[in-house]
């Protein structure tokens, strides 16, 4: 009989210190809502109980990290630390030559700043806010070459993430393979709802740049979950491990940016990492303007060490599962309680179709954006629009429409609980119950920049 009982994943650590939470009303949480302009950007950390706003820079380090923090060498040149995350960089991941950065953002700078003429068309697989923008401020134009699957919430192609080469084929016809600096590759696409790209797809794509001399960079700020993806869905990846996937990975690309604050399992810190010597001379010279010298790039000695450590522990099969694992737990629960959210359920979060569970609001009153202030008004769990508000303006000042109108409810590394995932799954099935009575904002204040972070909103009537 005991045949039939499951096997079920559990956290491969335990506590040794908590974070107590303040409780809030439903009378402070409105409060606190109208103070931000309903904008989860804008309110502040203690007014929440479970954070779901994001998994960048919110994991919970481990006792070694913590240990390797006090290690640190606060050398201004050559702190051992920066020797020991440049090995495990290149041992890991193949990369050649590393550059630490503050994040994610100062890698995209640099590395965007070298290779990007002006009037030059980065092709990638869906659009990440930072980096488009980094692309754009270069002079570039980004260009849109992920699968249409990964446009629809409700198709379940387990490869969402993956690039459409006829896509990509056309666009080296009509631009010339000299306009195209490099092709910008994420593993788990952040903004289509944390989708894998299939390995098969990228071998074709390195086959199809190879013939026309196209670099290809990875943004690689998630890509053990990726790794965890191709192990459990891709024919022939069942016996190899994350680590194995990941190195296999990188081999297929020229490069890479990394926020090392999602997967690495940091607070802060990120790298750019190259194959190639006279990009890295560049970029080598170009850190110095912008983060720091070559051997901390804006990060202390204790953060490389604890970077360091982070990466190893990232690629452990047995952390990945749990924590692609929790994920589902919470993405099943969800589904189980009827809200429309985007499947397959993804590595780092739990994405729901605004769209569809809001659907008398029209785009332009921001249904995402009003979704996310409902939420916290609930409960006290925090998540963030991935949609319009997200998508910005085209240069012409146009906004973008994008078709994927997102609540992420992200799950930051080691952090919460079973118990924790089913409140937050509760908090928006009574959402769901009153959904029809839900109206919807109006922004009465834009950045000029990514827009989401700082945007203000009030309610419509
Ligand atoms: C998030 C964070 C950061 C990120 C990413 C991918 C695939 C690059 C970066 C930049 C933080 C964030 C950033 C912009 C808007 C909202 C949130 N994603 N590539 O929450 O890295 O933040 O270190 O500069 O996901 O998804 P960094």
């Amino acid at each position: 009989m005991n045949k039939h009982i499951k096997r079920s994943w559990a956290e491969p650590y335990k506590m040794k210190m908590v974070e107590l939470l303040k409780m809030t009303t439903s009378a402070q949480r409105k409060k606190a809502l109208q103070q931000a302009g309903y904008n989860t950007f804008l309110l502040r950390s203690e007014d929440v109980y479970i954070d779901l706003l994001t998994d960048s820079g919110t994991s919970a380090m481990s006792d070694r990290q913590w240990a390797g923090m006090m290690m640190g060498d606060e050398a201004y040149a050559g702190s051992w630390n920066f020797y020991h995350l440049e090995e495990v960089v290149k041992n890991i991941y193949g990369y050649k030559y590393v550059i630490p950065t503050h994040q994610g953002r100062g890698a995209e700078n640099i590395l965007s700043k070298i290779l990007i003429k002006k009037g030059d068309v980065i092709p990638g697989n869906m659009y990440f806010t930072t980096t488009r923008l980094h692309q754009e401020l270069a002079g570039g134009r980004f260009e849109d070459i992920i699968i249409d699957e990964a446009h629809d919430p409700d198709n379940e192609f387990p490869f969402k993430g993956n690039a459409d080469l006829n896509k990509l084929q056309r666009l080296i016809k009509k631009k010339g393979a000299k306009k195209i600096p490099y092709i910008s590759i994420a593993t788990s696409v952040n903004m289509a709802g944390g989708q894998p790209i299939s390995m098969k797809n990228l071998k074709e794509l390195r086959v199809l740049t190879q013939k026309h001399g196209i670099r290809i960079i990875h943004d690689m700020t998630r890509v053990a979950e990726n790794a965890y993806f191709i192990q459990q869905r891709e024919k022939g990846y069942q016996n190899k491990s994350v680590k194995e996937i990941v190195k296999e990975i990188c081999s297929y690309t020229d490069g890479a940016t990394m926020s090392a604050k999602k997967d690495a399992l940091v607070n802060i810190g990120g790298f750019l990492a190259v194959n190639d010597w006279d990009v890295f001379e560049e970029a080598r010279n170009m850190v110095v303007v912008y983060e720091g010298l070559h051997t901390y790039g804006g990060l202390a000695g204790r953060d490389m060490e604890a970077m360091a450590i982070g990466i190893g522990e990232s690629i452990s099969d047995d952390h990945i599962r749990a924590r692609v694992g929790q994920v589902i737990y919470l993405g099943e629960k969800m589904l189980d309680l009827g809200i429309p959210i985007v499947k397959p359920i993804g590595g780092h979060g739990v994405f729901v179709n605004a769209k569809g569970f809001l659907p008398h609001i029209p785009q332009n009153d921001f249904p995402a954006q009003t979704l996310a202030a409902e939420i916290y008004l609930d409960s006290g769990v925090r998540t963030m629009e991935r949609g319009i508000v997200s998508a910005g303006r085209k240069s012409n000042g146009e906004n973008y429409y994008p078709k994927l109108e997102l609540v992420r409810f992200t799950i930051p590394r080691r952090v919460y609980t079973q118990a924790h995932m089913d409140v937050i799954a509760e908090s928006a099935g009574r959402v769901y119950e009153h959904c029809e009575k839900i109206k919807g904002l109006k922004m009465v204040y834009e950045p000029k920049y990514l827009r989401f972070f700082q945007a203000r909103f009030e309610k419509l009537n």
